[in-house]
């Protein structure tokens, strides 16, 4: 096995770098032609970004994930999907449908929902589904009106014993939740269902993103049969200065166990999480704190913050996001749009746009102060031909070539261990953005303790990579360690977005090894910094650092050395995907 040493690394960046009755859906003849979304995909091997083994359609445009579910051991997982071609036409955007065993490779299946009727004939936007106490799932989604009108639309399956749910029904009575004057609702601000729970009082519960003015909020409904919804006095959460909240998302989480509950769970052993896109700067930032379920208001913790200077689930490109409790392993599961950083001729070129992340576990950390998110262990189905290289240190300006894998498409997870923190460099207080600080400090920016990290989908003379690293600092009264994602040389194709992304991880690397996990394939880097305390993902599109040609190197540009305790790389097959 070669271990490849570069002592110029430093050389290369300096100069390179209950359900009522319910009406018969209409046959699918308008939409007939995307029931076979595979016959028309467009060949992978002749595109380098289409991904292996992250969940795409073969062709056209994809954004939110909706309704995500597991239904008599099948999981399912709906989208937007515009069938008209790569970029986001709201007026023709339809739920498209996979299904799955293992949430790895998917089937797809024909649309699910459709513009077919007045309360959503110009669109069906994200929605959610719950399963009902009977065990049959209800599907609750946007609708766009004529008069453009944002209302919330109820669909059942035809079949509810078929487990591939095919065939859905809409009901007679939507719009079941729609802006009136007495309710003084923003028509053009109120989307987005989330999954319903049961409160104590045997009434359904579900929430709607909106604003009044920059005010974000979450509007509440309940109802005794799912079908009659009645608006709360007061929103479930509201918060200033945030703008509208998009794919709002609750549910409970469990306080001293990694173990999902189903969104209905209250008890003394669970914590609440708020999830809300801004579409302002379209992150997905989450607040945990309690649900008081008697005033039916939820309250984040003290020091849990509304906003864009909360938590977000990652800080790179990620949106839109929705969680479900898979009941066959009892766990939450993440899934979530990862847009592109291409342009929009560019995708037109390519034939499409958007993949989902791979669909993270997600809990509460034992500091009960944020979440933890994990790749789905069956991820790994597809990890083959391992690589472990031995305990070594990587001396400042070295980079170490991981041998022996197909580096465009791969699992790698390194751990490093530090011992001499005297040089850490000083944060400065005014240092408290963190992707600002990753942009000024990038990959060339030598320190003392990093940037070590990995560089991904590099190239041969490192024209092109993408670098994931930690830099440490020393702060006011412990060490600080930055998590940096810097796609400033990841193509050389001048048409992409590579704003560079960071976040603070909260890890104490004297008394801790600092591990990162990397998710690479093609055109996408999803990386877990401290176990899946902080995550990043990022979507570049190399132009050398394709199939073959991309490599892999472990790299440290800091002056003080770091050990890797641990380096582990797989090659990832390819899964079945649509
Ligand atoms: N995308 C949907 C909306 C949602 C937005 C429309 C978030 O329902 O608010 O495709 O990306």
């Amino acid at each position: 096995m070669a271990i490849f040493f570069m002592r110029l690394f430093f050389y290369f960046f300096v100069l390179h770098f209950g359900h009522g009755v319910f009406e018969l859906e209409a046959s699918h003849h308008v939409y007939h032609t995307f029931q076979n979304l595979e016959e028309s995909a467009v060949s992978a091997t002749s595109q380098p970004y289409r991904t292996g083994y992250h969940f795409q359609p073969p062709k056209n445009w994809m954004n939110d994930p909706n309704g995500p579910m597991i239904y008599k051991g099948i999981y399912h997982l709906f989208y937007q999907y515009n069938p008209k071609g790569a970029v986001k036409g709201k007026g023709s955007i339809v739920w498209a449908h996979s299904t799955s065993r293992d949430l790895v490779n998917w089937t797809p299946q024909k649309v699910a929902i459709y513009p077919s009727q007045p309360s959503d004939i110009d669109g069906t936007w994200s929605g959610s589904a719950t399963i009902l106490q009977d065990g049959t799932p209800a599907l609750l989604y946007t609708g766009i009106n004529p008069l453009h009108q944002q209302v919330q639309n109820l669909a059942l399956p035809k079949n509810s014993s078929d487990p591939y749910l095919l065939e859905w029904v809409k009901s007679p009575k939507n719009a079941v939740m729609a802006p009136a004057p007495e309710n003084q609702i923003n028509a053009s601000s109120f989307r987005d269902p989330t999954t319903a729970w049961l409160g104590v009082d045997g009434r359904w519960r579900v929430i709607i993103g909106s604003k009044i003015n920059r005010k974000g909020l979450a509007y509440l409904y309940r109802s005794k049969d799912f079908v009659h919804w009645i608006k709360a006095k007061r929103p479930l959460h509201s918060a200033k200065n945030t703008g509208m909240w998009e794919c709002v998302d609750f549910f409970p989480v469990s306080v001293n166990s990694p173990v999902g509950f189903d969104t209905s769970t209250l008890g003394p052993t669970v914590k609440h999480v708020l999830k809300a896109s801004l579409d302002d700067t379209k992150h997905d930032y989450y607040t945990i704190g309690e649900y008081d379920h008697a005033k039916d208001i939820y309250i984040p913790d003290e020091g849990s913050l509304d906003g864009d200077s909360g938590l977000r689930y990652d800080y790179g490109k990620f949106y839109a996001s929705k969680t479900f409790f898979d009941s066959a392993k009892n766990r939450r599961l993440l899934w979530a749009w990862l847009n592109e950083s291409s342009s929009v001729s560019d995708d037109i070129k390519k034939g499409w746009a958007g993949i989902q992340a791979i669909p993270r576990a997600v809990w509460l950390d034992k500091s009960g102060k944020q979440l933890v998110q994990w790749p789905i262990e069956e991820i790994e189905m597809l990890r083959t031909n391992p690589v472990h290289l031995p305990s070594q240190d990587l001396k400042g300006g070295s980079v170490l070539e991981v041998p022996s894998v197909t580096a465009a498409q791969a699992d790698v997870e390194i751990t490093f261990k530090l011992s001499n923190f005297r040089k850490a460099e000083v944060l400065d207080p005014s240092w408290t953005n963190p992707q600002l600080l990753c942009s000024q400090k990038g990959t060339s920016v030598r320190g003392s303790l990093g940037p070590f990290g990995l560089l991904v989908l590099a190239s041969k003379g490192m024209q092109e990579y993408t670098s994931v690293f930690f830099r440490i600092f020393k702060g006011q009264n412990k060490h600080v360690v930055l998590m940096c994602s810097d796609q400033s040389r990841s193509s050389l194709n001048p048409d992409n977005d590579k704003t560079t992304y960071g976040t603070f991880v909260d890890v104490d690397p004297v008394h801790k090894q600092l591990s990162l996990r990397s998710l690479i394939d093609r055109s996408v880097v999803e990386s877990f910094g401290g176990q899946g305390k902080s995550c990043i993902s990022a979507r570049v599109y190399p132009t050398l650092a394709i199939n073959k040609a991309a490599h892999l190197y472990a790299f440290n540009n800091g002056s003080e050395s770091v050990t890797i305790t641990r380096l582990s790389a797989w090659s990832m097959k390819k899964a079945h995907i649509n």
